[in-house]
């Protein structure tokens, strides 16, 4: 029989990386801002600590290269020294934002902390009263981007205690910049019980049992880092199983929020601009309750409101979307003089039609609506289409669901992007064919 133990998981913490957030000039919610990512570190140490785990395992982006500073650094030593006292060890590898041949630790760090070489692949035995209670592998990033092939050297010499690999990468077989490997490979290493993998922003489980998994980065830094962040708590019984559990703790959350106008009736703004208060303010409640069931608190909630469905308004929309978007904002913004408010809007995107088409109508007398929908249908599912499609859609499309995969001003088509897009092509083309009948 093993020792039972208990560890929290995290990865991507890119310590002092600022967030982003549109011309935000919110006294308190920069205030907010600017603590955010320590904010959500002390909630990890806390967790650790109330939970008693044995050790936390970072897998790589504890630092992030343009924002790491001695203030960063110190703040980190700052808790490894109180986790230190607690009796909690740190295994940690670097990833592609702190990589470890080009960076070094600012000051020296406590015993407690124990960083894998970047040469070869290392592993930790963590001893639990004088016996041998689990191993931790792992191999860090030496240089930004990180070709070979580590996972391969990844070999725990028995299967008598749990053993757990840290790698950093984006799982895909045809990345060579961030570790090629495939969820496959990694379960062909029989003696591996849990794979603590880092770089997707996104919590993810890949696999059960051995797991492995995404905690996705602990505290989002922009609006495409959308939902809850935290860590991931596991708890092993002295029979080598297995429970995890995701624990949110980021204090800043961004979301996509939609409203839909489908079943309103709106003569003017003023009937618009009532509607997204009384959403918000029924976002900002639910908030609130979560906020007295939960431990760590939700101090802001960053959202992108969506506007869809046909309405009367779509006319103000179409000619003047941007004027719209800024008034909207605007409006909004300068009631929230209430220094409690939990809620930021980020910016408006519109994804209305006009009102005055009859769908039904039309889908009844023209057979020509229903092949719109049945291309669109094919066009989504249909892989080659898909490929064709976005060919025809121009060279800004690019990577994988990571943004840092990505250039500059490109984008990942996403089902749900795509299907946003042709939902809004329907729609203009639907107004055209009613145009024509007028
Ligand atoms: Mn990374």
């Amino acid at each position: 029989m093993a020792k039972a133990i208990k560890f929290i998981h995290t990865a991507d913490i890119h310590l002092a990386k600022e967030l982003s957030s549109n011309s935000l000039d919110n006294h308190n919610f920069k205030k907010i801002f600017s603590r955010a990512g320590k904010k959500a570190f002390e909630n990890l140490v806390e967790l650790a600590v109330s939970e008693t785990v044995d050790f936390i395992i970072i897998a790589g982006d504890l630092y992030d290269r343009e924002a790491r500073s001695i203030k960063s650094s110190r703040f980190f030593l700052k808790q490894a020294q109180y986790l230190e006292k607690q009796g909690i060890e740190i295994f940690v590898i670097s990833g592609n934002h702190d990589p470890a041949g080009v960076e070094k630790e600012v000051f020296e760090l406590p015993a407690n902390v124990h960083y894998f070489s970047s040469q070869e692949v290392e592993i930790f035995e963590y001893y639990k009263e004088g016996t041998l209670a689990a191993r931790i592998l792992g191999q860090s990033y030496r240089q930004k981007f990180e070709s070979r092939t580590m996972y391969n050297f990844y070999t725990a010499p028995d299967q008598s205690v749990f053993n757990i690999a840290l790698l950093h990468t984006a799982l895909s077989k045809d990345n060579n910049r961030y570790v090629p490997v495939n969820k496959s490979e990694l379960l062909s290493k029989k003696e591996i019980n849990y794979w603590a993998l880092g770089h997707l922003h996104q919590y993810q489980q890949i696999n059960g049992n051995p797991a492995v998994y995404f905690p996705g980065t602990l505290q989002a830094h922009n609006i495409s880092e959308q939902g809850n962040k935290g860590v991931i708590l596991v708890e092993v019984d002295s029979n080598l199983n297995s429970k995890e559990k995701f624990i949110p703790l980021a204090p800043v959350i961004f979301k996509e929020v939609e409203l839909d106008l489908e079943t309103e009736k709106l003569n003017n703004i003023t009937e618009l601009q009532r509607l997204i208060a009384k959403k918000i303010s029924k976002l900002e409640e639910k908030i609130r309750l979560q906020n007295e069931n939960q431990k760590y608190k939700v101090e802001a909630l960053i959202t992108r409101l969506v506007i869809k469905g046909r309405t009367e308004l779509h006319y103000y929309i179409e000619n003047e979307r941007e004027e719209l978007e800024e008034t909207l904002l605007e409006e909004f913004r300068s009631r929230q003089i209430n220094e409690s408010s939990l809620i930021w809007l980020h910016s408006v995107l519109f994804r209305t039609a006009d009102s005055l088409i009859n769908l039904e109508e039309l889908k009844n007398n023209n057979p020509l609506y229903q092949n719109i929908k049945d291309l669109i249908n094919e066009i989504l599912n249909d892989q080659k289409m898909n490929q064709e499609l976005l060919a025809e859609w121009g060279q800004i499309w690019q990577g994988d669901q990571n943004p840092e995969d990505r250039e500059n001003y490109r984008f990942y088509a996403d089902q749900k992007l795509q299907q946003d897009i042709l939902t809004d092509a329907e729609k203009i083309i639907v107004s055209e064919l009613i145009g024509d009948g007028d």
